[in-house]
C-alpha cells in the first residue's frame, strides 16, 4: 500500500487536485530514492567530476537531475544541503549553457554574479558545470568539472 504524506504548500509541490505527495513505500524504493511528484530522484553517496557522476546516473537507467520548475528548485535545494552536480553544463560552447536532455536553459536560479566561468582565474580554470546551491545559498554556481561534488540523479516514470 502507498503512504500518504501530507506536506504545507509553502514547502513542496502542490497541483490544485491534489496537496499531497505520494511516496512509494519502502520495500519497491530502491535503497536511497525518494519519491516527489512522479520523479524519482537520488543523492549520490559518493563524490566525484561532473562526468563520472552522470556516467553513474545513466548506469542507473537515469541521469543528472534537469530543473523544470520552480517547485523542482526549491525541493532540490532542501533535498542537497551543500553544491552538487545537476545535469548543465556549458562544455560545448562557452556560454551556452544546456540541460543534459537538450532542454534549453529558460529557467535560471543562478547565484549574484554566476555562472563567472571561474572569473578569469587561473586557480579555478574554466568553469563548465553547474551546482545547485554555491557555498552562500541554494542558488547554481558553475565550477570546474572536475571539481569533487555529490551528484542529482532524476529518474523519469
Ligand atoms: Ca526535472
Ligand atoms: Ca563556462
Ligand atoms: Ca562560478
Amino acid at each position: 500500500t502507498f503512504t500518504y504524506f501530507c506536506t504545507s504548500q509553502q514547502v513542496f509541490w502542490s497541483t490544485p487536485h491534489q496537496h499531497c505527495l505520494i511516496f512509494l513505500p519502502e520495500k519497491t524504493c530502491p535503497a536511497g530514492w525518494k519519491m516527489f511528484s512522479c520523479t524519482r530522484y537520488l543523492l549520490s553517496q559518493a563524490s566525484d567530476s561532473w562526468t563520472n557522476g552522470r556516467e553513474d546516473c545513466k548506469r542507473q537507467g537515469a541521469d543528472l537531475v534537469v530543473i523544470n520548475s520552480a517547485e523542482e528548485q526549491m525541493f532540490l535545494s532542501t533535498f542537497a544541503n551543500k553544491p552538487t552536480w545537476i545535469g548543465l553544463n556549458d562544455i560545448q560552447t562557452e556560454g551556452t549553457w544546456m540541460w543534459v536532455d537538450g532542454t534549453p536553459l529558460t529557467l535560471r536560479y543562478w547565484d549574484k554574479n554566476q555562472p563567472d566561468n571561474g572569473g578569469g582565474s587561473a586557480r579555478w580554470g574554466d568553469e563548465d558545470c553547474a551546482t545547485i546551491r554555491s557555498p552562500h545559498n541554494t542558488l547554481w554556481n558553475d565550477l570546474s568539472c572536475t571539481s569533487s561534488l555529490q551528484w542529482i540523479c532524476e529518474k523519469l516514470p
